[in-house]
C-alpha cells in the first residue's frame, strides 16, 4: 500500500480476508495509548511525569511515573473493546480482568507500558512492547494458562518507540510494517511496509560491562566480532543505547545482533520472557530475522512464569546463528 496510508486503513485491508484476525479495533486502540503515552512522553522533560512514584513495581524496580501513567493508559483505551478476556503488564503483578461492566472477548493483551523507562529523565528513546494471543479458556475471565503461552502462539505483536519521531512497528504474521506518527494529523501513516531485516549487520548491542560474568561462548563470540575480518565485515561497531526497543529498532532497520546473555550473577539474563523477548521474537522472524537463548528458540519457551526472564540473542539471522555456534561450543577462532 501507498505510504501515508493510515494505520487503521492498512489493518482493515490487509486483515479482509483473514476473518481470524478480528482485533483491527483492540490494535487502533493500542495506537491512540501510543499517542497518548507519546505527548507524555514529549512533555516528561517538563510534566509531573518526570522523576519517581515512590513505589517499586513486582521486580522491586522504581516505577517511574510515566511507566504508571503509561500503564493505566493502555489498560483505560482497551479493556472496553470487548475483544479482550484479560491482560497482563510488567507493572502489574498478576492479571489484570477486565470489569463486569465490559464486554469480554477471545484475546489477551500482554505488554510492557515503558521499557527503558530508566531513560526517560536523560531524553533517550524508549518504547512500548506489546503482544496479542486468542485465550484458551471458556470462562468468564481470562487464567492464568492463557497468558503462559509459547511465543508461536501470537497473533500480533509490536512497539511504538518514542524517539526523534514516534513510530508504530506491528506484525500479524502478515510481515513487518511500520508506521510514522504525524503529530499534525494525530495519525499514525505507514512510511515502512514489509519491514526485512539484512541478514548480517555490522553493529553488535552489549553491556560489555557483563563481559567477565558471561560464559566463554558468549566471550568468545564478542571477542570474534572484535577481530578484523574484511569478508565479514568485522570489527563490527558496538551499539548499545540501554533501552532494548531502541536497540532493536536500529537493527532491524540496519542489522546487527543484539546480545542480553545470562551469566553468573544473572543465568537467565534481565528481560522478560513474555512481553519483551515473545514479541520482538515475533517481529524479528516474521522480518527473517531470528531470536533465541543462545541454544532454545524464543518462541518455542513454554512459559512458567508472567514474569519469568530469559537470555535473549536477537537480529540479523547470520549473526545470531554465528553466535549460537559459539554459545553451544560447535565454533572456535
Ligand atoms: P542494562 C532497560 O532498563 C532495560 O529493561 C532494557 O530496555 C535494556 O535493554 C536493558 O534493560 C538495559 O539493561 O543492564 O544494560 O542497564
Amino acid at each position: 500500500m501507498e505510504k501515508g496510508t493510515t494505520l487503521t486503513r492498512f489493518i482493515i485491508e490487509q486483515h479482509r480476508d483473514r476473518p481470524d484476525l478480528e482485533f483491527t479495533e483492540l490494535l487502533t486502540e493500542l495506537s491512540l495509548a501510543g499517542k497518548i503515552i507519546a505527548r507524555e512522553v514529549n512533555k516528561a522533560g517538563l510534566a509531573v511525569t518526570m522523576g519517581l512514584t515512590g513505589r517499586t513495581n513486582v521486580h522491586g524496580e522504581e516505577v517511574q511515573k510515566l511507566d504508571d501513567f503509561a500503564n493505566t493508559t493502555i489498560l483505560k483505551t482497551t479493556d472496553h473493546t470487548g475483544h479482550l478476556a484479560g491482560m497482563a503488564s510488567e507493572e502489574m503483578e498478576d492479571i489484570y480482568h477486565i470489569p463486569d461492566k465490559h464486554p469480554r472477548g477471545d484475546y489477551i493483551l500482554v505488554f510492557d507500558p515503558v521499557d527503558g523507562s530508566s531513560n526517560i529523565d536523560v531524553n533517550v528513546s524508549i518504547g512500548t512492547i506489546f503482544s496479542i494471543y486468542r485465550r484458551q479458556s471458556s470462562g468468564s475471565h481470562a487464567t492464568l494458562e492463557d497468558f503462559l503461552r509459547q511465543g508461536r502462539e501470537q497473533v500480533c505483536a509490536g512497539y511504538i518507540i518514542y524517539g526523534s519521531s514516534t513510530m508504530l512497528v506491528y506484525t500479524s504474521g502478515l510481515g513487518v510494517h511500520g508506521f510514522t506518527l504525524d503529530p499534525t494529523l494525530g495519525e499514525f501513516l505507514l512510511s515502512q511496509e514489509d519491514i526485512a531485516i539484512p541478514r548480517r549487520g555490522r553493529y553488535y548491542s552489549a553491556n560489555e560491562s557483563n563481559y567477565p560474568a558471561w560464559e566463554p561462548g558468549v566471550r568468545r563470540y564478542i571477542d570474534h566480532l572484535r577481530q578484523p575480518d574484511a569478508a565479514t565485515g568485522r570489527p563490527y561497531s558496538s551499539r548499545y543505547i540501554g533501552s532494548l526497543v531502541a536497540d532493536f529498532h536500529r537493527n532491524l532497520l540496519k542489522g546487527g545482533i543484539f546480545l542480553y546473555p545470562g551469566d553468573t550473577k544473572s543465568p537467565q539474563g534481565k528481560l522478560r520472557l513474555i512481553y519483551e523477548a515473545s514479541p520482538l521474537a515475533f517481529i524479528i522472524e516474521q522480518a527473517g530475522g531470528r531470536a533465541s537463548t543462545g541454544r532454545q528458540p524464543i518462541l518455542e519457551i513454554q512459559p512458567e512464569a508472567l514474569h519469568q526472564r530469559v537470555p535473549l540473542i536477537i537480529g540479523s539471522p547470520d549473526d545470531v546463528l554465528e553466535a549460537e555456534g559459539f554459545i553451544q561450543g560447535s565454533s572456535v577462532p
